[in-house]
């Protein structure tokens, strides 16, 4: 039956080689009906107003939060689902040691099981989207597929979708299909029914990879991350695959531009594993005067060598998918006005006035609340009120930073890209790289503690290459190959690539440095440096500042401190090194000879220190 229904109702000019996918998708998960997503706000108020009936959204109090909703999922619901996540290359040597392989046969047998019937007694909606500016050089297309309004509405924030994305795809646009369920049909194979729950969902979950026929199968989850096929599957996963094949890079990394006192402009892509206040620092408010910093993308930038052969950046989504706590006045000012209206929360609390609050929103809890879970809330009743991952969905023209240039097709040509982690000691508050070679060393190297350092030692260091550990789509150690070979094409065109710790730790574990808006002072050092203005020390991380060229006018922090910021202890960098070495070799023989070469360098500039000390 589903098979009419989608040839029926797919809108005119549609290609017959989607409408057969979107056919065959129907006649294996058997929706009571198929819906082609147009975009509108009239189809999105409609799904709005179907969810708060049917107890999936609560509507906020418009007077306090207008055009808003709050979402509750099941507490099994939560997050990504790194175990459950699978890159099914032919080869298992192609997905590489730190990614989770299936066979690709084997997982579309397993797919075709768990999907068959999955969409009973529900409707399928066809999402054409669009990741980047419409018809962009950088941008590409997609065609979700889902069972789930909450999907479709949050895709609509997150992308571009509908009408002008299909009629891409309809001029003969390369896309990438992406098949997202919930698993929780209505209806069973008997034809018994059930009535639908608040947040359908299903307790096995497969969030699939196919990056030869370059294909997306999420089944089981609801939440953003797995569910939202735009965001990590396709923007990261599936895109660094294209982007390796094609000569670009896609990364987990956000976007800001910034403008220095004298007018001149600057573009900087950072990467920072999750928990690093990489949102914070996209809306970053600068507390040095004279510079100004605007967003251009707060989580993932496609790069490609443009026609002035220098790496052009853009972010390819529309929306920012954030974590609520911890945001506040303090923190993160842009981002929290930026939620004041048309927001999507996810399991976050709700006050007795059909507001949101989240832990660090306020000093002051409120007196009384309902929890993420729906359950009455007290400051002292021992629970969190907001779920830790607890999220907004926003669009990105929302916050006050946003740059005029964050849809430029071309996107922006990048002068700086950091790479960061959370590290207690070691680490120097930011240092520049020797080289291309040296900075792919860091990023292939970067690490976040999980347990503070003793003296002289590091602790448990989970290695988060690039940010991208759950991200990339093949082989890690290919990929450092792929952004070797691309700084061979940039040569002196490349970004200038620099490592930045915010985190580092004195001896009685106090934060050494401030954070937050202070962070543009050593980003101010960067830019000085490609501009020529400072000169640099030579150190065992690469060039850090020459005393007295770090703006710290202001700054409430010792000399001493600011020394302790940039220690380098030659005994622990050791110590670092061999776990590099033993790390490295995880990867058999396809680390790239660059990144031993700059091990060896390594090893030789902390011998040279200790034999100086
Ligand atoms: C992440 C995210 O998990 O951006 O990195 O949500
Ligand atoms: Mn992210």
């Amino acid at each position: 039956m589903c098979s009419d229904v989608t040839s029926v109702s797919a809108p005119p000019g549609v290609p017959q080689s989607v409408v057969d996918w979107v056919s065959e998708v129907a006649r294996l998960t058997q929706p009571d009906g198929v819906h082609w997503c147009d975009g509108s706000i009239e189809e999105r108020d409609r799904l709005y107003d179907q969810m708060v009936a049917g107890g999936t959204l609560i509507k906020l109090n418009p007077q306090l939060r207008p055009g808003c909703y709050l979402a509750r999922s099941l507490p099994s619901d939560v997050a990504r689902v790194e175990a459950r996540t699978f890159i099914c290359s032919e080869l298992e040597s192609e997905a590489g040691p730190t990614n989770n392989w299936a066979a690709p046969d084997q997982m579309r047998q397993t797919l075709a099981q768990v999907f068959s019937g999955s969409m009973r007694g529900r409707t399928m909606y066809v999402i054409p989207f669009s990741m980047g500016p419409l018809g962009g050089d950088i941008s590409k297309l997609g065609i979700e597929i889902t069972d789930s309004p909450y999907v479709v509405v949050s895709m609509r924030i997150m992308t571009r979708v509908g009408l002008g994305p299909l009629a891409a795809i309809s001029a003969g646009q390369p896309w990438v299909p992406a098949v997202h369920s919930v698993g929780y049909p209505l209806v069973d194979g008997s034809g018994q029914t059930r009535p639908d729950v608040a947040w359908p969902c299903n307790e096995e979950k497969y969030i699939t990879h196919f990056p030869e026929t370059r294909e997306i199968w999420s089944y089981g989850s609801g939440y953003g991350g797995n569910a939202l096929l735009g965001k990590k599957c396709y923007a990261l996963r599936i895109a660094s695959v294209l982007a390796r094949d094609e000569g670009w890079l896609a990364e987990h990394m956000l976007i800001l531009r910034i403008t220095g006192p004298n007018g001149r402009v600057f573009n900087l892509c950072a990467a920072f594993p999750s928990a690093c206040g990489k949102t914070n620092l996209a809306m970053l408010r600068p507390t040095i005067p004279g510079w100004k910093v605007e967003t251009v993308g707060d989580d993932i930038a496609w790069m490609r060598p443009g026609p002035d052969g220098r790496l052009h950046a853009i972010n390819p989504e529309a929306g920012f998918f954030g974590v609520a706590p911890g945001t506040s006045e303090k923190t993160n000012p842009t981002c929290l006005h930026a939620l004041s209206h048309d927001t999507i929360f996810t399991n976050v609390g709700l006050t007795d006035d059909g507001d949101v609050w989240w832990e660090g929103m306020t000093d002051q809890p409120p007196a009384h609340l309902i929890d993420w879970q729906g359950q009455d809330w007290t400051p002292d009743c021992g629970r969190v009120a907001a779920h830790p991952n607890s999220r907004f969905t926003v669009n990105a023209a929302q916050a006050e930073s946003i740059s005029p240039n964050w849809e430029d097709p071309a996107g922006v040509p990048v002068d700086v890209i950091l790479f960061g982690g959370r590290r207690s000691s070691n680490v120097p508050l930011i240092s520049e790289s020797y080289s291309w070679e040296h900075g792919v060393f860091v990023g292939a190297t970067v690490s976040s503690e999980q347990t503070a350092a003793a003296e002289g030692t590091v602790g448990d260091l989970r290695r988060d290459p690039f940010a991208m550990l759950p991200f990339c789509g093949y082989n890690m150690a290919d990929y450092w190959a792929h952004w070797l070979d691309l700084g061979r094409t940039l040569g002196d065109q490349a970004p200038r690539i620099f490592q930045v710790n915010w985190f580092r730790r004195d001896a009685e574990g106090n934060w050494l440095w401030p954070g937050f808006g202070d962070n543009s002072r050593p980003i101010e050092w960067a830019l000085r440096r490609i501009s020529g203005e400072v000169a640099a020390r030579d150190v065992i991380s690469g060039r850090i500042p020459v005393p007295g060229d770090l703006n710290v006018d202001g700054l409430d922090i010792t000399n001493a401190q600011l020394d302790a910021l940039f220690e380098l202890d030659p005994k622990a960098w050791a110590y670092e090194a061999d776990l590099t070495q033993t790390y490295f070799e995880r990867f058999g023989d396809k680390v790239p000879p660059a990144l031993w070469d700059q091990l060896e360098q390594l090893r030789q500039r902390i011998a040279q220190t200790e034999a100086e000390a």
